[in-house]
């Protein structure tokens, strides 16, 4: 029997699942799940692999306007992998009208000759006629090889998915071991998870304005201890305060959450430090950008 392997391009509007989706497929927590929009800004690769093959997912930025230099980039970075990959999943939430966000979407995939399937989620939040009505729907754009819906946080039809997604794979090689699964470098992960207990930790007081810069990762030689220090960017004196919080307690949340996350992760010891620091309008600089890891 021949081996199939190939890669998959998952995208589609902030929050519809994607991540939930690669994360049950793949089993293990490899991209940082947020209910803000926009946590994924890297395109973070989660390799499935079993007897007979292996199919490597390419989690892009949620896809939309750009309003900035930033924007641009993450755009472009979505748009660069459509053509390269084997096969598309567009996702969409089976609990929100198809948007403005998804025609343009569906717009600019009709130019694309990658396969395309649609996966309807989130379907343990509606009935099964709308869950038909939704699937005529984007039936009638006719730019869909298949449409398979699934819930990834409820583990329903996932199974399903899988099988039709290796379908569209082709005789290839094992690119990565079996025991991979994530080819990111620890310090995109580690800056996520900080990231991410930013975001948590600020509620909606701090826009997305917020980079994690990891300067150090460093294992102790004699003792089990892995020293990491991080740089929370901010964009204005507020948020740095915001961040902070009174006499930094906010801050030392903030480290705590994510010090037993990247514990978890290194199976160590781990003491964090972090500074918050201000550099304004960071998005709007293309240098920032590329130094923050936004590579294309
Ligand atoms: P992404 O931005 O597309 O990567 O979306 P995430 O994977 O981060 O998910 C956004 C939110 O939707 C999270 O709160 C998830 O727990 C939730 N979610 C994902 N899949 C499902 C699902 O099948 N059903 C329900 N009810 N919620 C889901
Ligand atoms: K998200
Ligand atoms: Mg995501």
């Amino acid at each position: 029997m021949s081996f199939k392997s190939g890669f998959v391009s998952v995208i589609g509007r902030p929050n519809v699942g994607k991540s939930t989706t690669i994360n049950a497929i793949v089993g293990e927590k490899v991209a940082i799940i947020s209910d803000k929009p926009q946590t994924t800004r890297n395109k973070i690769q989660a390799v499935y692999s079993d007897n007979d093959s292996q199919i490597v997912f390419i989690d892009t930025p949620g896809i939309h306007k750009p309003k900035n230099k930033l924007g641009e980039f993450m755009v472009k970075a979505a748009n660069q992998t459509f053509n390269e990959v084997d096969l598309l999943i567009f996702m969409v939430d089976s609990s929100l009208q198809m948007g403005p966000g998804d025609s343009k979407i569906i717009e600019n995939l009709k130019g694309i000759k990658t396969p395309k399937i649609l996966v309807v989620n989130k379907i343990d939040t509606i009935e099964k006629e709308d869950l038909i009505k939704i699937v005529e729907k984007y039936h009638g754009k006719g730019i869909f090889d298949e449409i398979v819906p699934i819930s990834a946080a409820k583990n329903r039809n996932v199974e399903t998915l899988i099988n039709v997604i290796k379908g569209y794979m082709e005789d290839g090689p094992k690119y990565f071991p079996d025991d991979m699964v994530t080819d990111q470098p620890e310090r995109v992960i580690v800056s996520e998870i900080i990231r991410e207990k930013v975001l948590l930790y600020t509620e909606k007081e701090v826009p997305h304005g917020v980079a994690v810069d990891i300067e150090r990762i460093k294992k102790r030689k004699e003792k089990d201890i892995i020293d990491v220090s991080a740089v929370i960017y901010c964009e204005r004196d507020s948020h740095k305060g915001i961040i902070i919080g009174k006499n930094g307690r906010k801050l030392k949340g903030i480290g705590k959450a994510a010090r037993e996350e990247i514990e978890a992760l290194f199976g160590s010891k781990v003491n964090l430090q972090t500074w918050v620091k201000v550099k304004e309008n960071w998005r709007d600089r293309e240098n920032y950008v590329k130094n923050f890891g936004y590579r294309q």
